[in-house]
């Protein structure tokens, strides 16, 4: 049996990102999204970075979750060269919190948006996908419900747990 096409792209700009990445594929999992996983960077590999943008809705990616630290220009140039939805991931780095990243991802020019997610939000990044994806796909919609009844009876029991 053929694994099910890709729908949407997870990448960043080095390898070290991924401890962080690693939590938006676990959450594409968990709702059986298939997706694929690339490491490309706006600096170091632009040639390959814009390839990998113009090709994306072709090949039936239908979002693209870029994380990147520092100088994170990689979500901002994807979403220049790609008409899908883009959602960036700010990577935190050793020095400034990852507040640099966070900038450089939500500072987007006019005409160019990038859904931006906290500091290290990677699972968000993945949940707010499946949402997406959730639009044309009334099984990933059904899914989100059941997960946000979910979040919500943990939040329940706890309350009940302190009030005892
Ligand atoms: C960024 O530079 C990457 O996204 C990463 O967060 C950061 C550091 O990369 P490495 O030096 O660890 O490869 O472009």
């Amino acid at each position: 049996m053929t694994a099910p096409a890709p729908r949407v792209g997870l990448i960043m700009g080095s390898d070290s990102d991924w401890p962080v990445m690693k939590l938006a594929a676990e959450a594409l999992a968990e709702f059986g999204v298939p997706f694929e996983v690339g490491v490309m960077s706006a600096h170091r590999t632009p040639h390959r970075m814009l390839d990998y943008a113009r090709g994306a809705a072709e090949r039936g990616i239908v979002v693209i979750i870029a994380g990147a630290g520092g100088a994170a220009h990689l979500p901002g140039m994807v979403a220049a060269a790609t008409p899908i939805p883009v959602i960036g991931v700010p990577v935190p780095l050793k020095f400034l919190d990852g507040m640099d990243s966070l900038l450089s991802i939500v500072q987007m020019p006019a005409g160019v948006p990038v859904a931006t997610v906290s500091i290290g939000g990677a699972r968000n990044a993945g949940l707010l996908a499946v949402r997406m994806l959730g639009i044309a796909e009334p099984r990933l919609r059904v899914a989100m419900e059941q997960f946000q009844a979910d979040l919500e009876s943990i939040v329940l029991e706890k309350d009940e747990k302190l009030r005892r």
